[in-house]
């Protein structure tokens, strides 16, 4: 990791390939001498004196003496701290021609600047406290957002949400350990500068604060690992066909024959703020031997990672299957955090003729609290419901972790678990009487070293190693 930070790194900064617009990134000290003697502004005085970020129009000399080449270029130009990165930054707006990119490019090399590593300028903008790690891996969050639930989580952090809670909890303890290291210069005469109860009051609500960050960061954690709804039931279910719909693909092999599918299949499924991947087995056979028994355990893996079990019933099974379809649901339900049971081709359900015509034929067994459907894929039947029980019974899996991006719950837990402890040990201390306000102190002070780490107000090479080696190059 390179901590100089004055040599101008340049990059492209607009994605590869060819665009209306390209746009390449020179920062650092210096960065009006790379394009001394290439560059001819429109307004040179203009362009020297500039105090204040502006645009200068122009044209760049890319050609030699046999082969002249000049091209019109557009520079952003901030003179000052005021740039992203906190230092003088240009940006050269050309053609999206990825050749004449990498013609500027080269140039900016040969005169002086050397190419930016991954996440170089937003590593600048944290050294130059532009920025603090929160907001950084925010920038991350912003690039890789996936769905508009991801992006509004990034920017919420960038625009400092977390990174405000956290300070001021921080501005606070470290007010208390002031009032605690000011009374212990005074031991001798007895001035308190902050009574016993309040320090363990404000310990106390620094420490629950806490607590709630790190039950969030957790919850992340687990919804990082994605939300994954499985479909399991008897072969010929309409799984697969299901699987299809719903993943608006012909992704998975349907036929009328019992054990099509062999193995799974997942699909990413997004519909705007949600997303998750929809898994299709194989269906559950008897026997437990060989490849069946193999498949078997396949399922129960699946079955005890998934958030989701939706089970799906046919409606023309006859009774014998009834009853082995209810037994392997109870079975497969054991192993599921949440389910939901699905009779399956009602279109297909012979009905007596005396039946409410609005109830399905061949019904499932009902079972108190169990969310369940009478679904067709051929009339499309009960499958814009199913879609929304799928959105509310997700959805609130997804929420609560909001706002966390996955990338800084990783780094924070544990450093928020030394934090919880740290508070802990300190209330410990300053709820007994005999025990000193230095040991207090202490544990205090090891809490705000934490809190530092989490900020990047303290960091190490390898934590901004692990965080600016995500970044692609020219963020
Ligand atoms: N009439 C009708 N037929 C359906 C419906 N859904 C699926 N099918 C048919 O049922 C048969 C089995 O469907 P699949 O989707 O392959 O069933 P599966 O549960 O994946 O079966 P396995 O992979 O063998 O476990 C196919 O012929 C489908 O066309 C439906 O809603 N109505
Ligand atoms: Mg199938």
């Amino acid at each position: 990791m390179d901590l100089n930070v004055d040599q101008p790194i340049a990059a492209l900064a607009s994605p590869a390939g060819g665009s209306l617009r390209g746009i390449v990134r020179i920062s650092g000290a210096g960065v009006q001498q790379v394009l001394a003697g290439w560059f001819t502004p429109d307004d040179p005085e203009g362009w020297i004196t500039a105090k204040t970020a502006r645009s200068h129009a122009g044209k760049l000399d890319l050609g030699d003496a046999s082969r002249p080449m000049i091209c019109p270029v557009e520079v952003m130009y901030w003179p000052n701290r005021r740039s992203y990165t906190g230092q003088p930054l240009v940006e050269l707006h050309l053609p999206g021609s990825p050749c004449l990119l990498e013609l500027v490019l080269g140039e900016a090399y040969r005169r002086g600047a050397r190419p930016a590593r991954p996440g170089e300028f937003t590593l600048r903008a944290f050294l130059a406290g532009k920025l603090d790690l929160l907001q950084a891996e925010a920038v991350l969050g912003v690039i890789d957002a996936q769905n508009p639930a991801e992006l509004q989580t990034a920017l919420a952090q960038l625009a400092g949400g977390i990174s405000g809670r956290l300070s001021e909890l921080r501005r606070d303890l470290l007010e208390l350990l002031a009032d605690l290291e000011a009374g212990l210069d005074f031991v001798d005469e007895d001035i308190e500068f902050v009574s016993r109860r309040e320090v363990v009051d404000r310990l106390v609500a620094a420490r629950d604060f806490v607590e709630e960050l790190l039950q969030q960061a957790s919850d992340r954690m687990q919804s990082a690992v994605r939300l994954k709804v499985v479909l399991a039931g008897l072969p010929n279910a309409g799984k697969s066909t299901l699987f299809n719909r719903l993943a608006e693909a012909h992704s998975a092999l349907v036929s009328s024959e019992r054990g099509t599918t062999r193995d799974f299949l997942i699909r990413r499924i997004t519909w705007g703020n949600l997303s998750f991947d929809l898994i299709d087995t194989a269906g559950w056979e008897e026997g437990s031997s060989g490849i069946e028994a193999e498949a078997q355990d396949q399922r129960i893996a699946q079955l005890k990672q998934s958030n989701l079990l939706v089970w799906c019933s046919s409606a023309d099974r006859d009774q014998a299957e009834r009853q082995f379809d209810d037994q392997l649901f109870d079975e497969a339900q054991r192993q599921s955090p949440a389910t939901i049971r699905l009779l399956t081709k009602v279109d297909l359900a012979v009905r007596p003729s005396s039946a409410d015509p609005d109830s399905p034929a061949n019904p499932l067994p009902s079972s108190g609290g169990l969310d369940s459907l009478a679904i067709s894929v051929v009339t499309d039947r009960g499958l814009s419901e199913l879609r929304d029980l799928l959105r509310s019974r997700l959805g609130t899996e997804q929420s609560g972790s909001g706002q966390w991006l996955g990338i800084t719950a990783a780094r924070c837990r544990e450093t928020l678990e030394s934090i919880e402890a740290s508070l802990g040990r300190a209330i410990a201390s300053a709820n007994v009487r005999e025990v000193g306000d230095e040991l207090i102190a202490v544990d205090l002070r090891d809490a705000l070293d934490h809190f530092g780490v989490i900020l990047g107000v303290i960091y190490t090479d390898d934590i901004l190693d692990r965080i600016f080696s995500k970044f692609c190059i020219g963020k």
